[in-house]
């Protein structure tokens, strides 16, 4: 803890590891996650796990280029916005890092999504094509005409094409040299996950290369990375890409670090652990709901999961008979939590249990402040700044928090003050082993299986029906 320079009414905690030296945040994210491919060029990079199809490092960084370039001859510019509507598979990671190459930017819609809801979230991010499954290009049809369908954009599909869409295929088949020549900005958006924030409606949250790139530093670079990974090990990717904890800390970290990433469509028991015991995952990140899965299902008794050495738990609360729980199930794992927003690029904390050199964590803390970063703990009433065991509004400060929300200054003021703080609208404490706490929650947001769910859409979609005048949604 420290006073900070600036104001020095503010307590501010930082982490327990020392500070990086220097973070390589002037390049574009896709030459920062690729620096060091040489050294791993033919190890695995991406593994389908359903069906063991397997990109190496250099095929990886190969097939990504090509598709960039397929992206620029579709007349996808620097700028542009590509959406994801994809579950977990190769073209995700590929067309991610495609885009970065390009200056476009990518974002990322759930699946499950309703119609309506793809449409709300296709035009406020102003996207130019979507990238998509064909189970899913019904949701996509404005109308039809002359028994033809016509669709929200220009349509990609990784599967057989229905009619007037593209087949992926299409953009891998470019000549990687066609690139075209780009300069791209340190604060340039490269992703554009939607997020409710504090309050209101899901809005577009601007994260810059340089956000990206920190925030993966601050997590997996230096002599004593808060997250060790390393080439030899399996990540586990069962949570979604399209959200920003799996985008991040499983895809984008393992791509700088050298790991291999499994990715499983969606999560289903018996195959995840048939995954884990077959590809001998080491690093598994979940959710709560998975750890319940995975602490009280009967069948995990029957998989070999001695291969785990990291379970990251994020993205909603973890009780603690659920983390005992699991720690009888994996006990040879070090377990501990990592507690992020989209807003903060994401990760605000992550259990230094982690490190390359462990340190000892609490039981239910959500591990200590990230690298090079600020956070303070505010009353939320006076705004004064807490110290030690005092509970109040939890900020963050550094690069590698969003640059702002999309086309919306008035939410993006509600949430970086003019200092820079970030304000998450969690309510916890820091100990004073400087571990981080989440006791609460004063936003809106309900969270749903570490989904969001904001209260006002809830609201909005009730009160469009004729008999309900007015409605309030809580937790
Ligand atoms: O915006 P969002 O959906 O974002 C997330 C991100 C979670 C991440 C990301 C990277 C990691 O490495 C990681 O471990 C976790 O969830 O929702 C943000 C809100 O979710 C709640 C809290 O209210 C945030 O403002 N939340 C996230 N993590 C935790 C949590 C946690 N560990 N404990 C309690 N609440």
């Amino acid at each position: 803890v420290e006073k900070d320079d600036s104001s020095s009414k503010n307590v501010v905690f930082r982490s327990k590891l020392p500070d990086l030296s220097y973070i390589p945040n002037h390049v574009p994210l896709h030459a920062y996650c690729f620096e060091n491919v040489s050294r791993f060029s033919n190890r695995p990079c991406l593994v389908m796990g359903s069906t063991g199809t397997t990109y190496t490092y250099s095929q990886t960084l190969l097939l990504s280029r090509k598709i960039a370039a397929g992206l620029s001859t579709l007349g996808v510019s620097k700028g542009d916005v590509i959406m994801l509507l994809l579950q977990n598979c190769a073209e995700f990671a590929l067309t991610f890092m495609a885009a970065s190459m390009i200056g476009a930017i990518i974002t990322t819609a759930n699946p499950f999504y309703t119609s309506g809801e793809i449409f709300k979230h296709f035009k406020s991010s102003n996207s130019k094509i979507i990238i998509t499954q064909s189970q899913y290009v019904n949701k996509l049809v404005i109308h039809e005409s002359n028994g033809e369908e016509e669709y929200i954009g220009q349509v990609i599909t990784i599967d057989d094409p229905p009619k007037k869409c593209l087949h992926f295929s299409f953009l891998v088949q470019n000549n990687e040299e066609n690139i075209p020549p780009v300069i791209i900005d340190p604060n340039d958006a490269v992703a554009l996950p939607f997020s409710s924030g504090t309050t209101g409606l899901p809005k577009g949250v601007i994260l810059t290369h340089k956000s990206l790139i920190t925030s993966v530093a601050q997590q997996v670079d230096g002599e004593n990375p808060n997250l060790y990974l390393k080439e030899d090990d399996v990540v586990l990717c069962v949570l979604p890409l399209f959200h920003i904890y799996s985008l991040n800390s499983v895809l984008l970290c393992s791509l700088r670090s050298g790991a291999a990433v499994i990715l499983m469509p969606k999560f289903e028991i018996r195959s995840l652990l048939e995954l884990i015991q077959k590809y001998r995952v080491t690093v598994a990140a979940v959710v709560p709901p998975l750890v319940l899965a995975l602490a009280k299902n009967p069948m995990v008794g029957s998989y070999d999961l001695s291969s785990i050495r990291v379970v990251l738990s994020g993205a909603a609360p973890l009780g603690k008979e659920l983390e005992d729980g699991l720690r009888s199930r994996v006990p040879q794992a070090i377990f501990g939590q990592g507690y992020g927003m989209t807003e903060a690029g994401p990760v605000l904390s992550m259990s230094a249990a982690f490190a390359k050199k462990p340190l000892a964590t609490k039981s239910g803390s959500c591990g200590s402040v990230v690298r090079n970063a600020e956070l303070k703990v505010i009353d939320p009433d006076t705004h004064s700044s807490l110290g030690y065991n005092q509970p109040g509004e939890i900020c963050i400060r550094g690069p590698q928090i969003m640059k702002g929300y999309l086309n919306d200054a008035e939410s993006t003021a509600a949430t970086i003050d003019e200092e820079g703080w970030l304000h998450t609208g969690d309510i916890g404490y820091v100990d004073h082993d400087d571990e981080v706490f989440i006791v609460d929650r004063v936003k809106e947001l309900i969270k749903f299986k570490g989904f969001q769910v904001p209260p006002a859409e809830l609201e909005a979609l009730l009160v469009s029906h004729p008999c309900i005048a007015d409605a309030a949604v809580v937790p």
